[in-house]
């Protein structure tokens, strides 16, 4: 991998004055609040709560306490000149039992973030929905149950209606493919559910969701840019074998191409995953024209490739990842390679996608063991790893692909859903016993290549 010395005076110039910067996070991975002022529970409280589900027991009850610390959060975001900053809003806050009554105290908490951000000069960018599900609702079938459409909605309307005086940058939802896949589909995030019959279901509900969000969004905050995000990961065949390249295949129809092609117009890519057109079960006359939505601009999250080789054994796909760990590659504490021509090749891929207008890197980032010494965090693989994949964001945009902004993901160490508080992504070390806060050297690398010298 590229030193970090060959760098030093590599800075946003090149990208251009339009081009959009920040840094994202998640309500439930930094909140902590977990019951403050009339918050009801999520499929994350109940599904953290369970014994063996989060890595080494770690609680989220308490998390980086942005809850109460988000004006000394924003200032840091100030400090390190990011101009934007992306973060969700907590479902259960605005409705503790996911619909109804909305909990006034709930909406006042993002009311004062919104206004802080104001205040100090950094553009609130909203993510609707990123993963925590009223557990109220999970009762009721959460993902799998059709009537989804009809809370999600009102929990849009209700964002929109409060804070989109404000916030003029949304984006519906977080992964869908992963929410539903490793929640619905392998057990591994909450709610914890398995089997195509969960997941079958809770791709169409999500993706009828995410078009119907985008509607209202566009409705009723109509001076906004409206988009939606989603993960992806360069895949390549294992060998040029007809069998592992048709192996990839399948594979990059259900990790990128699930959820973007039905939003597009293009239906299902059922041809490329026939496992999953049992999906078909689930759509209602008149739905093909509900799955559509015309994003202002898509959110692409990219940290990594696959190599994929056909798995005669493997269920439904017939197709499984060689492990990073196994080809003796340069790895992060997710055991994810460092393959920066990814975030190139994934650019290039949604851009070739005529109905898109307008790509931004919604998340971008690494897990390092970091550590503290002297009161400092020298994380230079962190900004290594920044700075190689922020040369292939400016290779795409310098071969005109539509690419107009850049989020790392993320502002401090967090929750990391079931892998809890061990892999640290943040621009900003924590000390979860203490909450303090210590700005590493990628985030004062970050604050100086955003300078502009
Ligand atoms: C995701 C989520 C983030 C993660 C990040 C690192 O992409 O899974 O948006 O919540 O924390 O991606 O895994």
């Amino acid at each position: 991998m590229e030193s970090t010395s060959q760098h030093l005076d590599f800075n946003k110039q090149p990208f251009g004055d339009d081009f959009i910067w920040g840094v994202s996070v998640a309500s439930f991975q930094i909140e902590g609040g977990c019951d403050a002022d009339g918050k009801g529970e999520s499929i994350w409280d109940t599904f953290a709560a369970k014994k063996g589900k989060i890595l080494n027991g770690d609680k989220p009850n308490i998390s980086c306490d942005f809850y109460n610390l988000y004006q000394l959060d924003i200032d840091l975001i100030k400090q390190m000149n990011i101009p934007c900053f992306r973060f969700s809003i907590s479902w259960t806050r605005i409705f503790p039992n996911g619909t109804g009554e909305i909990n006034q105290a709930g909406v006042d908490f993002y009311n004062r973030v919104i206004d802080y951000c104001v205040e100090q000069g950094v553009e609130p960018w909203v993510t609707v929905y990123h993963w925590d599900l009223p557990q109220a609702l999970e009762i009721r079938g959460g993902w799998t149950n059709r009537d989804i459409v009809t809370w999600f909605k009102a929990f849009v309307t209700a964002c929109a209606e409060n804070f989109g005086d404000r916030v003029k940058h949304w984006m519906v939802m977080n992964e869908p493919g992963v929410f539903t896949g490793a929640g619905y589909f392998l057990g591994i995030h909450a709610p914890g559910r398995t089997g195509l019959k969960n997941f079958l279901p809770a791709i169409h509900h999500a993706v009828l969701c995410m078009a119907a969000g985008g509607r209202i969004l566009r409705s009723l905050v109509p001076d906004a840019q409206v988009g939606t995000t989603f993960s992806c990961s360069y895949i390549e065949p294992h060998s040029d074998k007809m069998k592992d390249v048709n192996a990839a295949k399948r594979v990059d129809a259900l990790l990128n191409r699930l959820f973007i092609e039905p939003i597009l117009g293009l239906g299902y890519p059922f041809a490329d995953v026939p496992a999953l057109k049992g999906v078909a079960k689930y759509q209602l006359p008149g739905d093909e024209d509900e799955m559509k939505f015309d994003f202002d601009f898509i959110g692409v999250q990219n940290y990594t490739r696959e190599i994929v080789k056909n798995s005669f054994f493997t269920p439904y796909v017939g197709a499984s990842l060689v492990k990073a760990e196994k080809r003796g590659v340069p790895l992060t504490s997710m055991k994810w390679e460092v393959y920066p021509a990814s975030i190139y090749q994934m650019i290039k891929k949604f851009n070739s996608y005529p109905q898109i207008k307008n790509i931004i890197v919604t998340e971008n980032g690494a897990a390092f063991p970091d550590e503290v010494s002297d009161g400092k965090v020298e994380d230079t693989r962190r900004i290594a790893y920044l700075q190689s994949y922020l040369q292939q964001v400016l290779r795409a945009k310098n071969e005109g692909l539509k690419i107009s902004g850049y989020f790392i993901w993320t502002l401090t160490d967090n929750f990391e859903w079931a892998e809890g508080y061990h892999p640290r992504f943040g621009l900003i070390h924590i000390n979860f016993d203490t909450q303090q806060r210590i700005i590493k050297g990628s985030g004062h690398w970050y604050g100086r290549f955003l300078s502009g010298k």
